[in-house]
């Protein structure tokens, strides 16, 4: 007999029928500093693992709520949006937990024009075959760590970094050049060193990202899909047990 739990599925015992969650995703983890390119890397990963169902989620959805008081110092730039603490890791947990146990899951929107969630509004997943979760912090959290069959660290040298991010900040975000570089001066590069760069040493792999990494990433994928093989081969092995438990052979 063996026991249920330690089973990629969750099959009943005095009811031999098979059910859902089917299987559990394939959590990749994506840290690393702002502007080191962790979004394009994690959406080369999508594009060329290639699998249904595989989910991109951002850390930047899980900035914490603020306070009337926050929210007044970070409309004058004065509240440190890149410590850990910024970000709800216990909820992020919850959620990456719940696909990982394949249940329906609620990713919430931040507004960053009210610093807050974005009420009666979140995006809905039910279910994943592979989970992505990119943020600076995703290779922070020792139970988010945990949860992870992959983690990645995506490694650029901190002034190609700024230079990414003041273009990205400007152009898509609509701040001003000032600005930028006071809070990168203040929140940014100070935390990237005290902390961000410390999650290096939890990651399986880092990938440098100063130019060109397309070989690096490609050799990344390749290991991911073939792990990603031997899943469906032991699941498809659990599936013909089953079947030949429950008609009896
Ligand atoms: P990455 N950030 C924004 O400024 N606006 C957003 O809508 C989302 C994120 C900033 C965030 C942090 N801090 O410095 C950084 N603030 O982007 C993290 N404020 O995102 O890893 O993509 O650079
Ligand atoms: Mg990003």
């Amino acid at each position: 007999r063996r026991s249920s739990t330690n089973s990629m599925m969750s099959y009943d015992q005095k009811n031999p029928r098979y059910v859902p969650p089917w299987t559990t995703p394939y959590v990749i983890g994506i840290g690393g500093p702002s502007g080191s390119g962790k979004t394009s890397v994690a959406s080369k990963i999508v594009s060329m693992i290639n699998v249904p169902w595989t989910v991109l989620i951002s850390l930047d959805n899980f900035y914490k709520p603020l306070t009337a008081e926050e929210s007044k110092r970070a409309y004058r730039s004065e509240y440190d949006f890149d410590e850990p603490a910024a970000i709800d890791l216990d909820l992020a947990y919850k959620c990456i937990s719940d696909l990982k146990e394949g249940k329906k899951t609620d990713i919430p929107i931040y507004s960053f024009v009210n610093h807050n969630r974005v009420p009666g509004k979140t995006i809905p997943i039910y279910g994943a075959s592979v989970v992505i979760l990119e943020g600076i912090y995703g290779l922070y959290d020792k139970r988010l760590l945990d949860l992870m069959d992959i983690k990645i660290y995506v490694d650029a040298d901190l002034d190609v970094c700024l230079a990414r991010r003041l273009s990205r900040d400007i152009v898509s975000r609509g701040r001003d050049l000032n600005g930028c570089i006071d809070q990168w001066e203040r929140f940014v590069k100070p935390n990237a060193v005290k902390y961000v760069k410390q999650t290096m040493k939890n990651a399986d792999a880092i990938i440098a990202s100063m130019g060109e990494n397309t070989i690096a990433v490609t050799l990344l994928v390749d290991h991911i899909k073939s792990r990603l093989d031997a899943k469906s081969e032991k699941h498809i092995k659990e599936l013909n047990r089953l079947c030949e438990i429950s008609s009896g052979h």
